[in-house]
C-alpha cells in the first residue's frame, strides 16, 4: 500500500473539464455519440494526453485506444479503463472519469519516478454506451472475444450508418488485434449513476458486480391508413401495440422482483400525424440482478407481444440488441478496493452496479475491480450529472492505490 502517493487533484479536475468541453451541450452535459465527430475529437484529445505522458499508444481494429506504460518486467498489464463515448443526453463524468483518472494514475507514477514492476495501461473502449450502435460495451466485448470483429463492424445505427465505415471515417480503425494486451488485472473508476452513496452519505462504492442486461428491439408491421376516414375496427395500428408492449413491460416490474424496464427508442413510419403507422420500431431495456427473473420477464413480454400482434393482425419481429448476464467481481479484488478506501480514511459500502460497464466484460478475462463515487441526486445519462471535486479526487486516489499495488505485486 503506497500510503504517501496521491494523484494531482487540480490536474485531474482540469483534464475532466477539458474533455467535458468536447461535445459540450448547452444544458451543461456532453454529447459524444460513438464514432461521431465529437467522439473523434475526444479520442484525439485522449491520444494527445497519452503521448504527452510518453505512453506507447496503440489503436485496435474496433477503435479501442490503449496507452501503455512499460514495466520493469514484461508480461500482462494492469489495465485501467472505461469509455469516453456518451449517450445523447450525457453528463461530464460517465466513462470520462475512469479514463482521465487512469491517465492521472500513470502521470503520478511517472512524476514520482516510479517504474512499475508490471506494465500498466489506460484503455478507452469503443462504444460502451450502446446508444448509437448496439450492443453496449461493444469495444470491450470484441476485446474479450464475446463478439466477433466482423459482426461488430457490421452493426448499423438507426439511420443505417455502418459501424466499420464510421470507424474508418473518423480514422480510428487501428492495426492492433482486439485483446492484444494481456491483462493481469483491470480496474475501473466510475460514478455510481444512482442515489445510494449520496443517500447514505458515503464516499466510495466497492462494486461487487453488475446486474444482468437484456435489450430487445421490436419491429411491428401494420397498415398505413387515413387517420380521419378509417373506422377504428378496420385499423391495424402498429403504434397501439408498441404502447401496449411498453405498458405490459412496466406491469412486469410490479410482478417480477427487482425488474427494471424502459422503452427508450420508438420510431413510427411514415411518422405523419394523419396516418395510422405502417411500421413501428421500438426497444426495451430490461435489467435484473437475477438471471432467472430477467428471463421470466423477457419470456412474459415476448409471449404477450406475439399474442397481441396476432390478435391485431400485425406482424412482429423481435431482435436481441444486447444480452449480458449478471456478473460478480473477484472477491479478492473487492477486498482490495475496500482496503484501499479504508486506508485512505474514506467511508464506503459494497454495492452492485445498476449500469453496465466494460468491467463486466473484463471480469471474464482477469481479476477485475470497480470503484464508485457518489452521483449527486443519483442523476446520470442526464446533462445535470454531477459529482463533487472531493469525491472525484478521492475516487482517483483509491484507483491509484489498488492499481499501484497490483502493478508492484
Ligand atoms: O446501459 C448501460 O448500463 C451503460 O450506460 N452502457
Ligand atoms: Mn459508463
Ligand atoms: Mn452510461
Amino acid at each position: 500500500m503506497t500510503s504517501n502517493l496521491r494523484i494531482d487533484g487540480p490536474r485531474l479536475l482540469s483534464r475532466l473539464a477539458a474533455l467535458a468541453e468536447i461535445g459540450a451541450t448547452p444544458e451543461g452535459g456532453c454529447r459524444r455519440l460513438a464514432l461521431s465527430d465529437e467522439d473523434r475529437a475526444g479520442r484525439d484529445w485522449l491520444v494527445a494526453r497519452m503521448r504527452s505522458l510518453d505512453l506507447d499508444v496503440r489503436i485496435d481494429a474496433i477503435g479501442n485506444i490503449v496507452g501503455i506504460l512499460p514495466g520493469a518486467e514484461p508480461g500482462p498489464a494492469v489495465i485501467l479503463g472505461s469509455h469516453i463515448d456518451t449517450v445523447a443526453t450525457g453528463g461530464r463524468y460517465d466513462g470520462a472519469l475512469g479514463v482521465v483518472a487512469g491517465l492521472e494514475v500513470l502521470a503520478t507514477l511517472r512524476e514520482a519516478g516510479i517504474t512499475p514492476r508490471h506494465p500498466m495501461a489506460v484503455i478507452a473502449f469503443t462504444n460502451e454506451e450502446g446508444a448509437r450502435f448496439q450492443p453496449d460495451m461493444l469495444g470491450s466485448f470484441v476485446w474479450g472475444g464475446g463478439l466477433s470483429l466482423a459482426e461488430a463492424l457490421g452493426q448499423r445505427d438507426a439511420d443505417g450508418a455502418v459501424l466499420g465505415a464510421e470507424l474508418g471515417r473518423i480514422g480510428y480503425a487501428g492495426p492492433e488485434v482486439p485483446g492484444f494486451l494481456a491483462a493481469r488485472a483491470y480496474f475501473e473508476l466510475h460514478i455510481e449513476q444512482g442515489p445510494v452513496l449520496e443517500q447514505e452519505a458515503l464516499q466510495i462504492g466497492v462494486v461487487t458486480g453488475v446486474q444482468g442486461i437484456t435489450w430487445l428491439e421490436f419491429t411491428i408491421g401494420g397498415e398505413p391508413r387515413h387517420g380521419g376516414t378509417t373506422p377504428m375496427k378496420y385499423r391495424r395500428d402498429a403504434g397501439l401495440l408498441a404502447a401496449r408492449i411498453n405498458v405490459f413491460a412496466h406491469e412486469q416490474t410490479q410482478a417480477v422482483p427487482d425488474l427494471l424496464a424502459n422503452m427508450g427508442f420508438v420510431r413510427m413510419l411514415p411518422g405523419n400525424v394523419n396516418v395510422v403507422p405502417e411500421q413501428v420500431v421500438c426497444t426495451l431495456d430490461l435489467r435484473n440482478p437475477d438471471q432467472a427473473l430477467l428471463d421470466t420477464a423477457e419470456q412474459a413480454i415476448r409471449h404477450f407481444a406475439a399474442r397481441a400482434a396476432e390478435k391485431a393482425g400485425l406482424t412482429l419481429a423481435i431482435r436481441d440488441l444486447a444480452r449480458f448476464p449478471p456478473t460478480p467481481f473477484d472477491p479478492a479484488m473487492i477486498g482490495k478496493v475496500e482496503q484501499a478506501a479504508g486506508a485512505l480514511g474514506l467511508t464506503c459500502r459494497r454495492i452492485i452496479s445498476g449500469a453496465g460497464h466494460d468491467a463486466q466484460i473484463m471480469a471474464a478475462l482477469c481479476p477485475t475491480g470497480m470503484i464508485f463515487i457518489p452521483s449527486i441526486g443519483g442523476l446520470s445519462h442526464n446533462p445535470r450529472e454531477f459529482s463533487t471535486d472531493a469525491d472525484l479526487v478521492a475516487g482517483a486516489n483509491v484507483l491509484l492505490q489498488v492499481a499501484y499495488d497490483a502493478a508492484m505485486a
